[in-house]
């Protein structure tokens, strides 16, 4: 390997990388991203479907494009999985959501990565273009190729360094490098012709842990039945047969990257990237309930929680109200802020606090909805206080219904 590649390399790891790794530019496989459309597997991603041919050709995206650079960093806080002293109704937060917002905190190091680029190998300003998620761009495919870790069977680019907890960012340039060389599989296992699972052996414990039953081929996510998009990507109503299994999740979903084995060589990240968001984790689900515009936008700012805006939130909060409180001494306290939420301004909210009202109170929430339903003329909403008088009869006895 060169000097000066190897001299880039370090820069970019002094910039705060934890993985720095190149590869060619060569053909994509072309077959899962495919197939994983085909079957509406991206949900209403439209996006995904509109660029399809772009991330199947980065010539596209760069023309000219000789070599991919991709970069990790490490998330992973150390100690223990989940926030300590949390009590075991507290929702659930994707890991990566307790950090300001790594689009942004990324950003700046991918801007002096370029600089690098430039003072090294005399490279201009259009001969290189940086991602980081949210552009045309495969990048668990190109870090995979790069040999920063494999794709598990959990879809996740998987390290052996750091397990699943491996944010990436993927710079594509014109300058040729040499490349480093993908993983290779383990002594003594099958080989078959996909790479998905490389070093997953026989484990299928990510497919087993997803509550949801969203990984229904190995490798490729089923965005539709994912806790992920439902709490994050999806823009409306959270489908009804979908929402027990959300379980405590109110923003995204680390179930299949938590039971991964390859997590026990995780260690906690130099996170010079990524600054620690402490207190989100620490909201009780009330607070959440009873959260104003002022103070969302105080508790979230600089967070990927803030994209997601507040009812999008409360939609979520009301979920996990509706699946931890049913039948405990919590739900109490929790039913009359989500007796206001039925009365929110907006009707994704409306509905979703209906639910979680039937979910707590049984037989009693039609009366304690009647005035929220008397006022309702929202047919989405209107269906949720129907639905439960259909699927429970008019007594209301089946009061912990999986609906
Ligand atoms: C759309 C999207 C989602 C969707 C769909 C997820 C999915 N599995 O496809 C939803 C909203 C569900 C989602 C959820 C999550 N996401 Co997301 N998501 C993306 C996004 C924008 C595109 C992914 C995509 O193209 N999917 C389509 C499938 C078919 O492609 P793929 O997963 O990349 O894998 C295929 C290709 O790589 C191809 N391939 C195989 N070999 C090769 C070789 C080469 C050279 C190439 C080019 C391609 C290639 O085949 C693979 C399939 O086997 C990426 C950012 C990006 N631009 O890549 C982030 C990204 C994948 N997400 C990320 C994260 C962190 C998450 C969550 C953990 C967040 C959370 N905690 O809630 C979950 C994990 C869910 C899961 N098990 O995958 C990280 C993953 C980091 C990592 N170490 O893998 C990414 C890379 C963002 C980032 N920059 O860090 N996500
Ligand atoms: S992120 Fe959660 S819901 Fe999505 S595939 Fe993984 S375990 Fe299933
Ligand atoms: S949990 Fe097992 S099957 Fe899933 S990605 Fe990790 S090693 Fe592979």
């Amino acid at each position: 390997m060169n000097a000066r590649q190897e001299e880039l390399r370090r820069r970019l790891a002094a910039l705060g990388f934890d993985e720095v790794r190149f590869a060619r530019v060569e053909a994509v496989p072309a077959e899962d991203l495919r197939h994983w459309l085909a079957w509406g597997f991206h949900a209403d991603m439209a996006w995904m479907e509109r660029t399809a041919v772009k991330r199947l050709d980065p010539g596209l995206v760069l023309p000219g494009v000789r070599s991919v650079i991709a970069l990790g960093a490490n998330y992973w806080p150390g100690g223990e999985a989940g926030a300590p002293g949390l009590k075991a109704e507290a929702p659930r937060w994707a890991r990566y959501a307790l950090y300001e917002d790594y689009h942004d905190t990324l950003k700046p190091a991918l801007v002096a990565a370029g600089k690098t680029l430039e003072e090294l190998y005399g490279a201009g300003g259009a001969d290189y273009r940086y991602y980081v998620d949210t552009g045309p761009v495969l990048e668990r495919g190109w870090a995979e190729r790069a040999g920063l870790g494999f794709l598990g069977k959990n879809g996740m680019l998987i390290s052996r360094r750091f397990g699943n907890w491996l944010l990436l960012a993927t710079i594509l340039t014109r300058v040729e490098f040499e490349a480093d060389a993908p993983l290779r599989r383990q002594s003594g296992e099958a080989k078959t012709e996909s790479r998905i699972g490389l070093l997953c052996g026989k484990c299928t414990r990510c497919l087993e842990a997803c509550p949801t039953e969203a990984i229904p081929s190995p490798g490729l996510v089923d965005a539709r039945r994912c806790i992920s998009y439902q709490t994050i990507e999806n823009q409306g109503i959270i489908p009804r047969e979908l929402r027990p299994g959300i379980g405590r999740h109110i923003y995204g979903c680390d179930i299949c990257l938590e039971v991964c084995p390859w997590n026990r060589f995780a260690r906690e990240g130099r996170r010079m990237l990524l600054a620690a968001r402490e207190g989100i984790a620490a909201l009780s689900l009330k607070e959440i309930l009873e959260l104003t515009p002022a103070r969302f936008a105080e508790v979230f700012r600089r967070t990927p929680i803030k994209r997601l805006k507040l009812p999008g939130l409360l939609r979520n909060a009301c979920v996990v109200a509706g699946n931890v409180a049913a039948g405990t001494d919590a739900g109490h306290e929790l039913v009359a802020p989500l007796i206001r939420l039925a009365a929110h301004a907006a009707p994704m909210v409306r509905a979703h606090a209906v639910w979680a009202v039937h979910r707590i109170a049984g037989a009693a929430a039609p009366q304690l909805l009647a005035a929220a339903r008397e006022e309702e003329t929202d047919p989405a909403v209107l269906a949720e206080h129907t639905a439960w008088t259909a699927e429970t009869g008019a007594t209301g006895a089946a009061r912990s219904s999986a609906g």
